[in-house]
């Protein structure tokens, strides 16, 4: 069988399963019965905000849809990339789900919620170019990512553009940490395996973000 990680380094018992690129994973972290139930509440984030697709300052639509619950939903137009405090259609942002929060209590702070759960739709062709994340104030708060549904190539490197990259494959369940130097790390999707999942029907995958931005 195929690893999931092209090369990593091996942490100490007792944290994440594997250190890729300084990105604590944590795979399988969120039993099937919990996804299903995580699904049910995006239905509703979805339903009172519907995903949209942004477009780059290029004046591009970007492949993957998204939309956000919490303070804030991050956006981009050719005005360029920032957090807005309602949905592009004027309505607020729905609430985090409280299945959402409590991963976040249990991995990285009882003491400080974030303010956005950012929802990324992935269809099978979707993907996500190498970027940083600077849109937030504080980079000391880690970012926490949830995956759900079909597995993605994910990519990481170091804080500078064109350095090496390790990859590894993110599977529905798992459960991943950007904290530390990896906070500013460039990072993306590189494809998705379609089919690879049946928590979604009809498919695709969906990777939530929990970030503390202001
Ligand atoms: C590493 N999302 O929304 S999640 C994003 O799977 C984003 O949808 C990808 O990159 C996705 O900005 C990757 C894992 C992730 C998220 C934030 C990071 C990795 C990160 C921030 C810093 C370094
Ligand atoms: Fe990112």
């Amino acid at each position: 069988m195929k690893s999931r990680v092209d090369s990593a380094l091996f942490p100490a018992p007792g944290g994440p399963a594997l250190v890729v690129g300084g990105v604590a994973v944590h795979p399988g972290y969120i039993d099937p019965a919990a996804q299903a139930a995580l699904v049910e509440d995006l239905r509703g984030v979805i339903r009172a905000a519907p995903l949209f697709s942004p477009m780059t300052p290029q004046g591009r639509a970007m492949s993957v849809r998204m939309t956000a619950a919490g303070r804030y939903g991050w956006f981009s137009d050719r005005t360029g990339y920032r957090y807005i405090p309602s949905h592009p259609a004027g309505t607020p942002w729905p609430p985090i789900p409280d299945a959402v929060l409590a991963i976040w209590r249990a991995l990285v702070s009882a003491e400080r919620m974030p303010d956005c759960c950012l929802v990324n739709f992935y269809a099978a062709s979707a993907r996500m170019g190498l970027h940083q994340d600077r849109d937030e104030a504080d980079f000391s708060w880690p970012v926490l990512s949830v995956s759900l549904g079909d597995e993605a190539l994910f990519r990481v490197g170091g804080t500078t553009r064109g350095g090496p990259t390790q990859s590894v494959w993110l599977r529905s369940g798992d459960v991943a940490i950007l904290g530390g130097a990896a906070r500013l790390a460039f990072h993306g999707i590189d494809r998705v395996r379609a089919a690879s999942s049946t928590l979604l029907p009809k498919g695709g995958r969906i990777n939530l973000t929990l970030r503390v931005v202001d």
